[in-house]
C-alpha cells in the first residue's frame, strides 16, 4: 500500500525524500498558520453577539502543528484512525482543509453553529473525524479499545477482506496523563495483548494551569515500560544534535537536560518577546569555563541562539519523520515528543497560554513573518515559496488521502421477529436478562454471532455466565479452561479462543464504558456491525459516566444492563443501592432508558434495543434490571401491549374514573398490585399504570409540546393518550426503586396533582420488607399516600 502511494507520488512528479521534506515543511507552516487564524478570526473579526470570549487554543495547536502535519500528509494510511487531542481541533480541521475535505466557511465559522467543532467531534464535524475528543484522557484510552475491537473483528474475520490492519493512534497532551482512566486502560491493554496502536505524547511540559513536574518523562518511560510498550523518546531536533557534536556541545546538552521545565519555559518566551539576550546570559553564566561554550555561543546571533536553543524534536519535521518511520512491529509504541507549546509563535514558552490568544497586532507581526498577503489569509498556499501546483499535487497524491469514505458502511444485522424465554414461576428481569441471552446463544443467528458480551469482573454476577459458557471468551491465544482441564466442578466454562464472544475486563467502569464506546463504532470503523451488550451493576454507573456520556457523545451504539439496581438488592447493603442513575437515564442523550418489570416486557425492550442499535437515527440502550423475582403475569405480548411499553407505559389495571391512579415503575410491580389489592374496595376505579421507560414517555411528551408550539398538527403523545383515560382532576400516586423526581414530573405534565414516593436517602442491609418500609416505597406507603391523595382530592 505505502509502496504504491510511494510510486503515484514519483508518477506526479514529487521527487526523492529530500522534497517531500522541503513540501512537508511548508505545509507545515500553513497549517500552523491557518490553524491560528482561524482562531483569530473567530475571536477578534467576527461579530460578538453575546459578549462572550469565543477561544481557541493557539498556543496548544501550535504545540502539534509538526506532529499533525507530519502524520495526516506523510505517515497515515487511510486504514489508521487518530484521535487528535481535543484542544488541536483547529490544525486538524485547517489539515483537513489543505486536503479539500473541509470548506473554508467551516474554518470561518470555527466555533458556530455549523461551523468547525471547538473539539474534532465525530457527529458534528463534517471533515470525517475518526474518533471525538473533549474531556482529557477519554479520546486517548479509546483509541487502545479500537485497537482490540480491529483485532476481534479480524481474527474472526468480520472485516472487508481487502482492508489491511490499521494503527490506532493518540495524539495526546501530556496532562492527559494525569488522568486515572489511562493507566485503567494501560493495563487492560496489557492484558490483552493490544496491538497495532500508537500514542504520542505532546510533551510540551504545560498544562492548563501552568508548566508540569520536571523529568516527568522517566515516569511516563516507566509507566509504558512496564506494560510492554515500545517507548521512543523525540528530545533534540536536528540542529541541536549538530550542534552537540561541537565542542562544547556535551556540556550544553548537559544543560538542557538539566533545565527546570519552568527555566526553559520563561527562556523560551523572553525569546520570543522582546529579550533576545536571555538564552545567552543564561548559557554563558552557567557553562563558564567550559571549553569550546563561548565559541559555540557566539556563532549564533540572538535569533539564531533562541531557534537553536528551542529545536526540540516535536516540532523538528526531520526528526519527527524519522521516529515515526523507524517505529517498526506491531506492539504498542508511546512517542515521548518534546515540543513547545506556542512554538513558532508569540505565545510560546509563556505559562499562561493556555488560553492566551495574539493580540491583533502581534497578528498582524505573524502575518507579515509568514508572508501571507493582506486578503489571502485563507488562501491554501499563499506566501508558501513553493508553486501551489505542487502543493496541490503532493497533497492529491499523500497515502492519506484516499478517496474511499472514512466512515465505512456496514449491513444490518437481522433481528429475529421476537426474542425467546424460556421461563417459569417467580422470575427477576436479571434471571430474564440470562435466560434471554442463553436462548440465543444456543442458536445460529447472524444476531448471536453479531453479539459480543462484555463485562467489569462481573460476567457471572449479572447473570452473564451461561451465555459465555455457550460462546467462550475472546483472546488472541487459545487457553483452556483450567478448571475444567483438572476437573473442578464448576458452572462457568472459561474457555478462551479468538471465536469467543465475550470481552472479560478487570474491574475498571470506566474501561467498560470505553470499550463499548469502540465495539459500539464497529461499522463506521472497521466497516463491520457488532452488537455491544455491556453489564455491570447498576450503582457503578457513576463510575463509569464520563466515559458512557462520551461512547453517547460519539454516537457509539450499545446496549448497556445494568443490575441489581436500587434497594431492592436489599442485603447487599447501601454502598451497592443506585438512587440517582433513572435520572441518568431520563437526562442521558444518545442513551434510551427502560425499566422494565417483567421478563416478556424485557424481551420485547432487547428485541427493540437490538433495532435501536442499528438504525439511522437510532441510539443505545440502558436497561435498569433488578435481582427481586417477582410473580410473572399470565398473558400474550400482543403487538399492542409491545407497542405501549415500547412507547414507556401501559395500564396493568384499567382505571374506571375516581380521584387517584397508580404509577410504579420496576421492581416495586408487587407493592403496586398489593396497594391495589388493599384499595380497591374503597377505590373500585383504581388504575394501575406501568412505566415501562420514564424517558421514552418524557422524550415523547417533549416531542409533541414542541411540534405544537410550532404549529405542526396536534399528534397525541403516548403519556396523554395514557393518561386521557382518567378524569382531569385524577391524582397520581407514583412509586419506583430510585429517585421519585424520576415519575413526578407525570403531574406537570398532565396538570394534575402528583404524590411521589421514591428513594431519597442512602438505605442499609436489610431484606426487602424492612427496606422497602424505611424507603417508604411499600405497600403501606402507597396505601397512605393515596389517602393523602382522596382527602386533598375532596378538600379541592
Ligand atoms: C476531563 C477534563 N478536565 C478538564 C479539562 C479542561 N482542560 C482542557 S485542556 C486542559 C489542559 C491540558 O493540558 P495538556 O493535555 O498538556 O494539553 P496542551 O494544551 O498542553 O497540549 C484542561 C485542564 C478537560 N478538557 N477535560
Ligand atoms: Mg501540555
Amino acid at each position: 500500500m505505502a509502496e504504491a502511494k510511494g510510486r503515484a507520488l514519483t508518477d506526479a512528479g514529487i521527487g526523492g525524500e529530500a522534497e517531500r521534506r522541503t513540501l512537508l515543511k511548508a505545509l507545515e507552516r500553513k497549517v500552523l498558520w491557518l490553524s491560528t487564524w482561524m482562531i483569530h478570526n473567530a475571536n477578534h473579526l467576527r461579530p460578538a453577539r453575546d459578549g462572550l470570549k469565543v477561544g481557541g487554543h493557539q498556543a496548544s495547536s501550535a504545540s502539534v502543528a509538526t506532529l499533525l502535519t507530519a502524520l495526516y500528509f506523510d505517515v497515515l494510511r487511510p486504514e489508521d484512525r487518530v484521535a487528535v487531542k481535543p484542544h488541536a481541533s483547529p490544525v486538524f480541521h485547517a489539515i483537513q482543509y489543505l486536503f479539500g475535505k473541509q470548506s473554508r466557511e467551516a474554518l470561518e465559522r470555527f466555533r458556530g453553529l455549523g461551523g468547525a467543532q471547538s473539539y474534532p467531534s465525530r457527529t458534528k464535524d463534517a471533515d470525517e473525524v475518526d474518533l471525538s475528543t473533549g474531556s482529557v484522557g477519554l479520546g486517548v484510552a479509546v483509541t487502545l479499545f479500537a485497537s482490540l475491537v480491529q483485532a476481534y473483528v479480524r481474527l474472526k474475520g468480520l472485516a472487508p477482506r481487502e482492508q489491511p490492519p490499521g494503527r490506532m493512534i493518540a495524539v495526546m497532551g501530556d496532562a492527559e496523563l494525569d488522568e486515572g482512566n489511562v493507566f485503567e486502560a494501560l493495563l487492560e491493554g496489557w492484558k490483552h495483548d493490544v496491538r497495532n496502536l500508537w500514542w504520542i505524547i505532546d510533551y510540551n511540559r504545560q498544562s492548563l494551569d501552568g508548566v508540569v513536574s520536571d523529568q516527568l518523562f522517566q515516569k511516563i518511560k516507566g509507566f509504558f515500560g512496564a506494560v510492554g510498550w515500545t517507548v521512543v523518546i523525540l528530545k533534540y531536533g536536528k540542529r541541536l544534535q549538530a550542534a552537540f557534536q561541537r565542542p562544547g556541545g556535551e556540556a550544553l546538552r548537559r544543560w538542557i537536560d538539566e533545565c527546570p521545565n519552568d527555566l526553559y519555559s520563561a527562556l523560551t518566551f523572553k525569546g520570543v518577546s522582546g529579550q533576545p539576550k536571555a538564552w545567552r546570559e543564561h548559557l554563558l553564566v552557567d557553562l563558564a569555563g567550559v571549553n569550546g561554550i563561548p565559541e559555540l555561543v557566539a556563532s549564533y546571533d540572538d535569533a539564531g541562539l533562541h531557534e537553536l536553543m528551542t529545536n526540540l524534536a516535536g516540532t523538528d519535521m526531520d526528526a519527527v519523520l524519522d521516529a515515526f518511520h523507524g517505529a517498526e512491529g506491531d506492539e504498542p509504541h508511546c512517542f515521548i515528543a518534546y515540543t513547545i507549546k506556542g512554538f513558532g509563535t508569540p505565545l510560546a514558552g509563556h505559562k499562561d497560554n493556555h488560553a492566551g490568544l495574539m493580540t491583533v497586532e502581534q497578528m498582524a507581526g505573524f502575518k507579515r513573518a509568514q508572508q501571507v498577503p493582506e486578503g489571502a489569509e485563507w488562501d491554501r498556499f499563499a506566501g508558501l515559496d513553493i508553486p501551489a501546483e505542487r502543493l496541490q499535487a503532493f497533497l492529491h497524491h499523500v497515502p492519506f488521502n484516499s478517496d474511499l469514505p472514512r466512515v465505512r458502511e456496514a449491513k444490518k444485522v437481522a433481528v429475529p421477529p421476537r426474542l425467546d424465554l424460556r421461563l417459569g414461576g417467580k422470575v427477576s428481569t436479571q434471571i430474564a436478562f440470562g435466560n434471554i441471552l442463553n436462548e440465543l446463544s444456543r442458536g445460529d443467528s447472524e444476531l448471536a454471532r453479531r453479539i459480543v458480551t462484555t463485562s467489569p469482573d462481573v460476567t457471572v454476577s449479572t447473570n452473564l455466565g451461561p451465555w459465555v459458557n455457550q460462546r467462550g471468551i475472546f483472546a488472541r491465544t487459545v487457553r483452556d479452561d483450567v478448571f475444567r482441564e483438572e476437573k473442578v466442578v464448576s458452572a462457568q466454562k472459561w474457555a478462551k479462543h479468538r471465536q469467543g464472544q465475550h470481552i472479560e475486563l478487570g474491574i475498571a467502569e470506566n474501561n467498560l464504558f470505553l470499550l463499548l464506546g469502540a465495539l459500539g463504532l464497529a461499522a463506521p470503523l472497521f466497516g463491520t456491525r457488532l452488537l455491544p451488550i455491556g453489564t455491570l451493576y447498576d450503582p457503578f454507573i457513576a463510575r463509569g459516566l464520563d466515559a458512557l456520556n462520551y461512547a453517547c457523545y460519539q454516537d457509539a451504539r450499545f446496549m448497556v444492563v445494568a443490575t441489581p439496581s436500587g434497594v431492592a438488592l436489599a442485603p447487599e447493603g447501601g454502598a451497592h443501592q443506585s438512587i440517582t442513575t433513572p435520572l441518568i437515564g431520563l437526562g442521558q442523550p444518545g442513551l434510551t432508558y427502560f425499566e422494565p418489570a417483567y421478563a416478556d416486557e424485557l424481551a420485547a425492550m432487547m428485541h427493540w434495543g437490538f433495532e435501536h442499535m442499528q438504525a439511522d437515527d437510532g441510539g443505545s440502550v440502558y436497561l435498569r434490571l433488578s435481582t427481586r423475582p417477582v410473580p410473572q403475569p399470565d398473558r400474550e405480548m400482543t403487538a399492542e401491549l409491545a407497542s405501549d411499553l415500547l412507547a414507556g407505559g401501559y395500564w396493568l389495571q384499567k382505571p374506571g374514573g375516581g380521584e387517584v391512579a397508580l404509577a410504579y415503575c420496576g421492581a416495586v410491580v408487587p407493592e403496586g398490585l398489593a396497594a391495589l389489592e388493599q384499595l380497591k374496595g374503597d377505590l373500585p376505579g383504581l388504575g394501575v399504570l406501568a412505566v415501562t421507560s420514564p424517558d421514552r414517555l418524557y422524550a415523547g411528551w417533549r416531542l409533541a409540546q414542541s411540534e405544537r408550539s410550532l404549529g405542526k398538527p396536534a399528534r397525541p403523545s403516548h403519556l396523554e393518550r395514557l393518561l386521557a383515560a382518567l378524569p382531569a382532576e385524577t391524582a397520581l400516586v407514583t412509586v419506583l426503586d430510585g429517585h421519585p423526581a424520576t415519575l413526578s414530573w407525570l403531574g406537570a405534565a398532565s396538570g394534575r396533582r402528583v404524590y411521589p414516593l421514591g428513594v431519597d436517602k442512602f438505605g442499609q442491609s436489610a431484606d426487602i420488607p424492612d427496606l422497602f418500609r424505611v424507603q417508604h416505597i411499600d405497600a403501606d406507603a402507597i396505601v397512605d399516600m393515596t389517602a393523602l391523595a382522596c382527602i386533598d382530592h375532596a378538600r379541592g
